[in-house]
């Protein structure tokens, strides 16, 4: 059995949850709850970050766009095209995970004491969350119901903004986006994995 270190809040460990479902690879993953604040974790993956899996033969495998290329290529490439649009798809993985950097470096800046928090920085880090939802409102017209590693993780960026971020709303000021959202979200792999504290 392969063993994900896991967390239920965090979307980059989501994504490997999403691809493992829509793989039909779910059942192949033990899923090892993990405190990214356990100086242990660094014997798995040196940056102490989630997600990392561990396969059968005691190999480790990190960051979320390996691990979940590396699934989906046991199961004959779904979500990974290898057509032109592969590289669309790919920039468009890596537009929402830098989306996600930049949020989480924003929550990482309120737990730190008040008298340690720059403005500036925060600042800094919401102008590419929202150039980034301004780019995605462009191409979500273009959507349709397009299931790639790509979509997935539009879905799941927004999916990790309303969840901890909900009090700077994105719909309004994106409304084609918004609508795609609410349709994708109907789909089991995104509905069964939504995070939780
Ligand atoms: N590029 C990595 C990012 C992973 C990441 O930032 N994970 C967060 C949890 S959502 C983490 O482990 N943070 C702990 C830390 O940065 O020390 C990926 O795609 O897997």
């Amino acid at each position: 059995m392969m063993k994900l270190r896991y967390g239920s809040t965090s979307p980059f460990v989501r994504k490997v949850l999403v691809t493992a479902i829509e793989t039909g690879q779910d059942g192949e993953i033990e899923r090892v709850k993990t405190n990214t604040a356990d100086p242990a974790l660094g014997q798995t993956n040196p940056l102490n970050k989630i997600p990392a899996l561990t396969l059968e033969d005691g190999s480790v495998l990190i960051d979320s766009a390996v691990i979940c290329e590396f699934l989906d290529s046991r199961k004959g490439g779904k979500l990974f095209p290898k057509d032109a649009s592969r590289w669309p798809t790919l920039s468009r993985m890596a537009l929402c995970d830098g989306a996600l950097d930049a949020a989480i470096l924003r929550r990482y800046e309120t737990q730190r004491p008040e008298t340690l928090r720059s403005i500036e920085w925060d600042g800094k880090q919401k102008t590419k969350v929202d150039q980034a939802l301004d780019a995605l409102e462009k191409e979500a017209a273009g959507f349709g119901d397009k299931i790639d590693i790509g979509t997935l993780t539009v879905a799941i960026m927004l999916d990790y903004l309303d969840f901890r971020f909900a009090q700077e709303p994105w719909r309004d000021a994106h409304p084609k986006l918004a609508a795609w959202h609410k349709a994708i979200s109907a789909r089991p792999s995104l509905k069964s994995t939504m995070p939780f504290d």
